[in-house]
């Protein structure tokens, strides 16, 4: 087994993912800088050209950091980072998903439009990038909204894979100028408490 990744928010995804499971795995560093995501081997493995990428030793290919953690969960189950039953599994989707299309989307969309590493990627928009980079503030208010009930994590009183996707959003943000308002006390209070944990230094 292999995992091909790098920098980038989707490659620390799966990374911190491991560090909660203690698991390790061998690793093929995959360099943006110089193409090497884009070279004809790699897209055999990833015909999107993306990291993370994961090889199992039967040669089967998992693209998709969300699907390589599920193929993590299944394979190393504790501790439980899908949810436990059918209530918290479906809260830690909602979640998940939640962070993915609400809050990494906003971030990532204004990376993707005005990055010069990504504009061979798509047509870019920079005054889309500027009304994204204006709505960041106003996601995390509405999760600092969602937060007040004290709970200590996004799905409940576990850590989840929700908090790893919104937590690298943070920390995303952060790369791009975009910190999380100090004001919004609910979401600076499960940040910390979140990215406070070993496994971000994964
Ligand atoms: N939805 C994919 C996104 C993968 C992705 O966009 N990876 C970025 C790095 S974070 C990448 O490889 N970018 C290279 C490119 O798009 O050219 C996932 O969750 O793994």
């Amino acid at each position: 087994m292999k995992l091909y990744q790098g920098i980038g928010p989707n490659s620390y995804r799966v990374r911190i993912f491991m560090a909660e499971k203690a698991v390790t795995l061998p690793m093929a560093d995959i360099d943006f800088f110089k193409g090497e995501h884009k070279s004809p081997e790699f897209l055999k493995l990833n015909s999107l050209g993306q990291i993370p990428v994961l090889e199992l030793d039967n040669g089967t290919i998992i693209t998709e950091s969300v699907a390589i953690c599920r193929y993590l969960e299944e394979t190393h189950p504790e501790p439980p980072l899908f949810g436990t039953d059918a209530v918290s599994r479906a809260k830690v989707e909602m979640w998940n998903r939640r962070a993915e299309l609400v809050i990494f989307a906003t971030i990532g969309n204004v990376a993707l439009h005005t990055e010069e590493f990504f504009k061979d990627r798509l047509t870019q928009f920079p005054a889309f990038a500027e009304t994204e980079r204006q709505a960041v503030p106003k996601k995390w208010a509405w999760l600092d909204r969602e937060l007040a009930d004290g709970r200590s994590f996004l799905a409940g009183d576990s850590f989840s894979i929700a908090d790893i996707t919104a937590g690298v959003c943070g920390w995303l943000g952060e790369a791009f100028g975009m910190e999380i308002p100090a004001s919004l006390t609910n979401v600076q209070r499960w940040n910390e408490r979140v990215r406070s944990r070993p496994s971000w230094n994964a």
